[in-house]
């Protein structure tokens, strides 16, 4: 990213320590590349205060009558001003402090989110329906990139299983699929050719029906910011993040494995279970440690991201084969 900015940059290219966690190469980045909004801003990152308010004040719409969850870790959560300024969002950047600005106008109203493939509710609705279908629940999780970054934040939504049930699936149904909105004229990275878009992920049906898999349309008490996905997305707290798509418009019930895009983009890199797996390395990169943004020195990842109580959904399953 440091080196090489334009249209045609491929993933296979964007070299994610170079830019933020090795610091050598990142200091030799910074010397090529000038100041650029990446090496600045690492700066600021590396050295941020340990103590800031974790609701960090979005000025976004408050979500009342929040439950607390059993499911919510103890651990101390990253300032919202982290979670909120370095993201991966590549319908608007590659640049993971450019979705901030770039989404700031993003149109999330009206939003129409279809439901279909195989279940006897094929519906088109309207994300505040969705959002009514449930009570909403303060979810504090553990969230990593596969890039070795991870953040703590405190997620509002309720369980995907409570759609999935209303929409009645079919016996067919094997897997969810999720699919991001396709709009150029707002989303600059789609006129870009760094990913297939519209973007795709999914789920196995019983991975999509787990109470930890959870339909987010808010985080720190309120909305979404548009750059974590606004106005709704998934967060799959044992998956590395790029399962948890952002900014959802289709839900599609299918009896195939869906073709995920990073899958798509570069297969020996990313499958399409993507656990949270310290023992099973990234081609280019070990998955053995992780780094807490806002924090100095790296911890050890955790199997399932901790989330044990997904294991037996994999039971009998090669993880190192289907990665
Ligand atoms: N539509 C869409 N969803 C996406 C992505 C993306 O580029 N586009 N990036 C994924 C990746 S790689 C990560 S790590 C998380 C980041 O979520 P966050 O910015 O809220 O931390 O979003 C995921 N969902
Ligand atoms: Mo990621």
């Amino acid at each position: 990213m440091l080196i090489k900015k334009g249209s045609d940059i491929k993933w296979s290219e964007v070299t994610p320590q170079r830019t933020y966690l090795d610091r050598r190469k990142f200091l030799a980045g910074m010397a090529v590349a000038g100041t650029t909004a990446v090496a600045g801003l690492g700066v600021r990152n590396l050295i941020s205060p340990s103590v800031v308010r974790a609701d960090g004040g979005s000025g976004l719409a408050p979500i009342q009558g929040l439950q607390k969850s059993p499911f919510s870790t103890t651990e101390k959560i990253t300032p919202f001003k982290d979670v909120s300024n370095y993201n991966n969002y590549y319908e608007f950047s590659t640049d993971k402090y450019e979705p901030a600005a770039l989404a700031k106008n993003f149109r999330t109203s009206p939003w129409k989110v279809t439901i279909d493939g195989h279940v006897k509710k094929k519906q088109v609705l309207d994300v505040d329906e969705i959002i009514k279908m449930a009570s909403p629940e303060e979810r504090i999780y553990r969230h990593r990139c596969v890039e070795g970054w991870s953040i703590v934040v405190p997620w509002i939504g309720f369980p995907l299983s409570e759609l999935i049930k209303r929409a009645e699936p079919l016996d067919k149904a094997k897997f969810v699929e999720f699919t991001t909105i396709l709009d150029m004229r707002q989303m600059p990275g789609q006129r870009t050719n760094v990913l297939d878009w519209p973007y795709v992920e999914g789920l196995r049906m019983d991975e999509a029906m787990h109470p930890l898999a959870l339909l987010c349309f808010g985080m720190y008490g309120a909305a979404l910011p548009n750059q974590d996905g606004a106005p709704l997305r998934m967060v799959v707290p044992w998956k590395y993040g790029f399962k948890s798509a952002k900014a959802i418009v289709r839900i599609r019930f299918v009896d195939k494995q869906p073709e995920n895009t990073w899958n798509r983009s570069a297969p020996n890199e990313y499958g399409f279970y993507s656990n949270v797996n310290p023992h099973v390395d990234h081609p280019r990169w070990s998955q053995a440690n992780e780094r807490r943004l806002g924090e100095f020195f790296k911890r050890p990842t955790l199997m399932f991201n901790g989330y044990d109580q997904v294991a037996s959904l994999y039971n009998g399953m090669d993880l190192k084969k289907n990665f």
